[in-house]
């Protein structure tokens, strides 16, 4: 079987300009991710669970576990030459790292983290884009606000009931099994492809009443389909790597929309929208905010938060015709 380093080197052969640079980035991340299975498995043995006692920029409250994973990332690609910056979820401000380097890294390190204590699957993701500024010179925030198509890769990793490893560079969707045996992620899911037929729908219907009306009216087309023998089945973990992960093998549509009372959405743009935005799209199925391409977006600010409605093309097509048949006006 193929190792993800194998494959990577295998991909970088077919890039001309690859300097094994990316590589070396996407193995440091797949080491990260070997060391955070290691530690999610015991959590409960290590008494790793619960809170710090901290809270975060995003105002939530740290997990033991959010503070690992954030020290481990931040740690292992800081010593990487090739990575000029990082900004993860759990950091104000952006980390200047190698001024040499030609790569910024982008990260949501431990997502769904209040899953843990329940032992719910929960996912690291990641976002690269190469920099705009002169090397030899710190990053700048304009070198993480360069937009969701400018990535030059994204992937996740699901804590799971094995830990999984997907990720993009812009040909196709790639997916890695952990083998604890061998200490590697193996090759086990090449070039993935959504179905064209969605099976689940995944949201939270606690702020339904708050949703855009043509929204509402697409909840209530899937349930009276549901109704004519075309079942579609809610799926919803509250994880948002298990959650799109499932309905990217499945064929399904996650939505966090807006609300009434918080329009911009829950989820973050540039290290949760526009990655798994990425990776949708490459896997045949759409991204959107409701308006337009999450991809399309044009970011503001470094924790700045989106509409996420991403899956099959089938079901993001059929949301657009409710959402213009629903205009609000005013
Ligand atoms: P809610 C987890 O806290 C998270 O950030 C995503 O992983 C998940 O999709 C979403 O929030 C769940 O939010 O409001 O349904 O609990």
């Amino acid at each position: 079987m193929t190792t993800l380093e194998q494959f990577i080197i295998e991909k970088q052969q077919e890039q001309e300009r690859a300097t094994g640079a990316f590589s070396r980035i996407l193995r440091d991340i797949g080491l990260v991710a070997k060391m955070l299975s290691f530690y999610l498995r015991r959590a409960s043995l290590a008494n790793m669970l619960g809170e710090m006692g901290l809270t975060n920029v995003q105002g939530e409250s740290v997990q033991k576990l959010d503070h690992l994973a954030n020290s481990l990332f931040i740690r292992n690609l800081s010593r990487n030459p090739h990575v000029a910056g990082i900004a993860s979820e759990e950091e104000e401000n952006l980390i200047p790292a190698n001024p040499s380097g030609k790569y910024l890294v982008l990260l949501d390190p431990l997502d769904g983290s209040s899953n843990i204590d329940v032992g719910v699957p929960v996912g690291s993701i990641f976002s690269i884009y190469r920099r705009i500024t002169p090397e030899g010179t710190p990053v700048q925030l304009q070198d993480f606000l360069q937009g969701g198509r400018k990535q030059v890769a994204a992937g996740y990793v699901l804590y799971g009931t094995s830990t999984l490893l997907f990720y993009t560079t812009g040909k196709g969707v790639h997916g890695f099994t952990l083998e604890p045996a061998a200490g590697d992620f193996l090759l086990t899911y090449p070039q993935v492809q959504t179905p064209e037929k969605s099976s689940y729908y995944s949201f939270n219907d606690n702020q339904l009443h708050e949703w855009h009306p043509g929204l509402r009216k697409y909840v209530e087309d899937l349930h009276w389909r549901n109704q004519q023998g075309q079942a579609q089945s809610l799926r919803y973990v509250g994880s948002l790597v298990a959650d799109f992960h499932r309905n990217l093998l499945k064929g399904g549509v996650f939505l966090y929309p807006g609300t009434v009372s918080k329009p911009e959405g829950k989820l973050r743009l540039l290290y949760e929208g526009y990655p798994m935005a990425f990776l949708m799209e490459q896997a045949g199925g759409k991204a959107t905010n409701g308006t337009q391409s999450i991809l399309d977006i044009v970011p503001q600010k470094l924790h700045q938060r989106t509409p996420l409605i991403l899956g099959t093309a089938l079901e993001i097509e059929r949301i657009y015709s409710f959402l213009q048949e629903h205009v609000t006006v005013g």
